[in-house]
């Protein structure tokens, strides 16, 4: 009988927390391709994924994957692609326009994303 109730109650204490770090909690990370140079353009596309109220950004130059924390109750990941392709970036789901790419410094023209 004992132990029968310690396990109702740290099954109940379980249940709780994880229904509470849920809701003070929303935060996300997600995952994708932004076409992209050199150091600068990581500066520009961290800076734009921040203004869309991502809590962190973290671009790989290398492997052009970048990394966002974000709180699904502040921004979404349709924000977030718009704000890098307003940058003047390229991401897996959406193309820059003519305009905002132009406007890149000469170092930052990357060869853009083929239109599938
Ligand atoms: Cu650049």
């Amino acid at each position: 009988m004992k132990y029968l109730l310690l396990s109702l109650v740290s099954f109940c204490f379980l249940f709780c927390t994880t229904l509470y770090s849920q809701t003070i909690s929303n935060s996300k990370i997600e995952t994708f391709k932004v076409w992209g140079n050199c150091g600068m353009c990581k500066k520009n596309i961290e800076k734009a994924v921040k203004e869309s109220g991502s809590i962190e950004a973290v671009w790989n130059k290398s492997t052009k994957i970048i990394t966002v924390t974000f709180d699904s109750t502040i921004t979404t990941t349709a924000i977030i692609h718009k704000k890098i392709a307003d940058a003047g970036y390229d991401t897996s789901e959406t193309t820059a326009d003519e305009e905002a790419y132009s406007n890149l410094h000469k170092c930052c023209r990357y060869e853009r994303k083929k239109n599938e």
